[in-house]
């Protein structure tokens, strides 16, 4: 190598290149600790571990994604593709789809934790399978697992060495859905003896830069940045409110009966009324932390502003005093089968169709999924 060319250090935790320059830009380390040390973090991601701080950062561009893709199929890479089960609609994404059609896909449902115990890990692969088909993917294998919890990691690995056999194995997925602490989670049961793990956060867009992990002299394992999802509350709502819907520990189903011209009040962020049609038992996924109200359809309006007026409801959003800060959108489904109304990075609600009238109300920005139920 040329002696004026040095190999950038980068820090372990985003991939950032490190520099000392500039505190407010990416990669910053202090002039001391930078000469010190070859393995270290960037103050960003050392701060986030140790005080959980995080400074925004702007979102990955989708060209570089869609770049960086093109340039691992070129080299025949195996692609991991991480969907978050709690915020399917979210992060089986359709641009990423479109894209890995011409490749090798091992599908990682993760995130299984926060789902019902109740819930059987074969109708969940059933359903990634039903889903992966509709949208053309080559998929060899499915896997359903939790970082958290280490689901299925044990069998899961000898796997992915075979599929990745003399391969690079890329990790992708939409931001937020898990890849990095999924890669934590191998290393962990893989080789015990490192402590250097990559940065993971519930504000999105952690790794910034590629990250790669050799296995072994053949193999190695690449973090990505992952694809922003313009349209999902993570990245539309204050942090205060992403505390509150982004759940941490198994989502409880919570069960409302309810009649024509009812409503849920759901936090200071979204409501459901139930415009028309018969009795309907709905089932609510959103964290436990959300708190949730039933009232009738011609006092939701009032309830809603006055429940964020005296905060008696969480969360609550700066952006939101009243409904009219809110988009609405009327569905009207056919009948019989069970269908899950979903809010890109809240959660979703899940019944039985029959013919029913329903207007559900996001704050603006955050798109709305109809598809058949999940679970
Ligand atoms: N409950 C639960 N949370 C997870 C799991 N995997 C990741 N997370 C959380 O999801 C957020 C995003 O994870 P991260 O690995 O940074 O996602 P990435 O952007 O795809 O790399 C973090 O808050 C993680 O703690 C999991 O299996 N279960
Ligand atoms: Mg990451």
């Amino acid at each position: 190598m040329n002696e004026n060319v040095k190999k950038a250090k980068r820090c372990y935790g985003c991939g950032a290149a490190l520099q000392t320059v500039d505190e407010k830009l990416e990669g910053y380390v202090p002039e001391n600790l930078f000469n010190e040390r070859d393995v270290l973090l960037c103050q960003r991601c050392f701060k986030l571990r140790n005080y959980s701080e995080d400074t925004p950062l702007e979102p990955v561009i989708s060209e570089d994604f869609f770049k960086l893709l093109e340039q691992a199929q070129a080299s025949n890479a195996l692609f991991v593709y991480v969907v978050d089960l709690f915020n399917f609609e979210a992060s089986f994404n359709r641009e990423i789809n479109k894209a890995l059609q011409k490749s090798d896909v091992i599908l990682f449902g993760t995130k299984r934790d926060l789902l019902p115990k109740s819930v059987k890990d074969e109708k969940l692969i059933e359903f990634l399978k039903e889903r992966a088909e509709a949208a053309s993917l080559k998929v060899r294998e499915i896997f359903v697992t939790s970082a958290t919890k280490n689901f299925n990691l044990k069998e899961i690995l000898p796997r992915l060495q075979d599929y990745g056999f003399k391969r690079n194995i890329y990790v992708i997925g939409s931001v937020s859905s898990g890849k990095s602490s999924l890669i934590n989670a191998f290393l962990k049961v893989y080789k015990n003896e490192t402590s250097h793990y990559i940065t993971t956060s519930i504000y999105p867009n952690t790794t910034l830069k590629v990250i790669e992990i050799p296995l072994d002299e053949k193999i190695s394992i690449f973090d990505t940045p992952g694809l922003a999802i313009s349209n999902s509350m993570l990245g539309l709502m204050e942090r205060e409110v992403i505390r509150d819907i982004v759940p941490r520990t198994e989502v409880k189903p919570r069960v409302y009966q309810l009649l024509p011209q009812q409503s849920l009040l759901i936090g200071g962020i979204a409501r459901i009324d139930f415009l028309s049609g018969s009795r309907t038992s709905f089932t609510l996924y959103v964290s436990n932390d959300v708190k949730v109200l039933r009232t009738q359809l011609r006092w939701a309006n009032q309830t809603f502003a006055n429940l964020i007026k005296f905060k008696k409801i969480r969360p609550i959003s700066e952006k939101i005093k009243s409904i009219a800060d809110l988009d609405a959108f009327d569905i009207t489904v056919g009948e019989g089968q069970k269908c899950d109304i979903s809010w890109t990075g809240l959660g979703w609600v899940s019944f039985k169709e029959n013919n029913q009238k329903i207007r559900v109300y996001a704050p603006q920005g955050v798109s709305i999924a109809h598809n058949k139920s999940k679970i």
